[in-house]
């Protein structure tokens, strides 16, 4: 059973508006790491899965990321979806304006300034995130920016707690970001598969895809030069140190970012720069790495259309249309579930 905790932000106003943040990580979250980091961490590829890069600070040095010169994937889908927002929402009368993994909802903002007063006020906005911080403050800017909007912030992991979310149709679900490309293929297949399971005829998906380009552009993205990536990769273990009592000194490694062709994704690694040896206390793990072996934090795939095609076709879902910037960098594919003929 998903257990729940309930928050309630106020906006502090004379007639006071209130947001309601559901919690189903209290608990979980320790469980899942425990179980996640003895599992990668004893594994031969040793790997930590990339969903514990996104505490407060690791949420934070994200946005940082967004805006750097390197880093064009976070431009690249704003200006799509400047273009796009009007026609997007203007053709249905959504109830529940869903996005998985909505971090600062930088992105969302575009398509409720597209909506319209009116129409958002008959519209809620139901961001889904690990980070409850980012809910927090994504909750409180909103409360701000759209008085008439109703806010219920969901904090729960989409790879397993879908279920959980309370949404009425119908729906357009976002998952921007290209958070997509940090699943292994599988796994999006079967996380696409549950959604188009779960949605209606009239609900749409709108998803983001970074696309295959240069892989001098795609690695500089992910090697910034102020060292901001750098500084998000190490921070996943800061996140080990605080939450299972472990030893790790992150000045012991280095980040390392590379282009994987064959299965055209980026990969992060964390690098040894030593012989190491870490106790992480909670779990009553002793870890040994050798100068020069990895840890491996992130996978960021890469996509073409055909790859998109395939994908959305094995998860049961038909693309309904398709946006792109002039270099075709980045893509926005809208969907929705596909339905025998009868
Ligand atoms: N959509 C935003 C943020 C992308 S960063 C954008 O396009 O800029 C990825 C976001 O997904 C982070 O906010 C992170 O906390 C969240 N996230 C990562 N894995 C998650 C998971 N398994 N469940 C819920 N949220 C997750
Ligand atoms: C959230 N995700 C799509 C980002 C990406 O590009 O894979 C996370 C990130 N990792 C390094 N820089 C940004």
């Amino acid at each position: 059973m998903d257990m729940r905790s309930e928050e309630t932000l106020n906006s502090g106003e004379s007639e006071p508006r209130s947001v309601k943040i559901l919690n189903y990580l209290d608990g979980k979250y320790e469980n899942d790491i425990a179980r996640d980091a003895r599992e990668g961490l004893g594994a031969s590829q040793k790997y930590v899965p990339c969903k514990y890069f996104y505490d407060a600070r690791g949420s934070k040095l994200f946005e940082d990321i967004c805006h750097l010169p390197e880093y064009y994937p976070t431009r690249t889908e704003l200006s799509i979806l400047r273009e796009i927002a009007h026609e997007i929402m203007g053709t249905f009368a959504h109830k529940d304006l869903v996005e998985l993994g909505s971090g600062a909802s930088l992105k969302i903002r575009m398509l409720l300034d597209a909506t319209g007063e009116p129409n958002r006020a008959g519209m809620r906005y139901i961001p889904v995130d690990i980070s409850e911080s980012a809910i927090i403050e994504t909750a409180e800017d909103l409360l701000e920016r759209y008085p008439e909007l109703q806010v219920l912030g969901v904090v729960a992991d989409f790879t397993c707690q879908l279920h959980v979310i309370p949404m009425v149709g119908p729906l357009m679900l976002c998952f921007l970001g290209s958070t997509i490309g940090n699943m292994e293929e599988d796994e999006s297949i079967s996380f696409l598969r549950s959604v188009s399971d779960n949605i209606k005829p009239d609900d749409r998906l709108l998803v983001g895809f970074d696309m295959v380009k240069s892989r001098e552009t795609m690695e500089a993205a992910y090697n910034d030069s102020r060292g901001v990536t750098s500084e998000f990769n190490k921070n996943v273990l800061n996140v080990l140190n605080n939450e299972l009592k472990a030893g790790f000194d992150p000045s012991d490694f280095d980040h390392l970012a590379f282009f994987n062709e064959a299965e055209s994704r980026i990969e992060m690694h964390l690098r040894a720069n030593r012989d190491i040896r870490v106790k992480l206390e909670a779990i009553d793990m002793e870890l040994k790495l050798e100068k020069g072996e990895t840890i491996h934090t992130e996978n960021s795939r890469k996509f073409t259309q055909k790859s998109i095609e395939d994908m959305a076709n094995q998860a049961g879902l038909s693309i309904q249309n398709w946006y792109s910037d002039p270099d075709d960098w980045f893509s926005l594919v809208l969907m929705s579930p596909q339905y025998p003929e009868s």
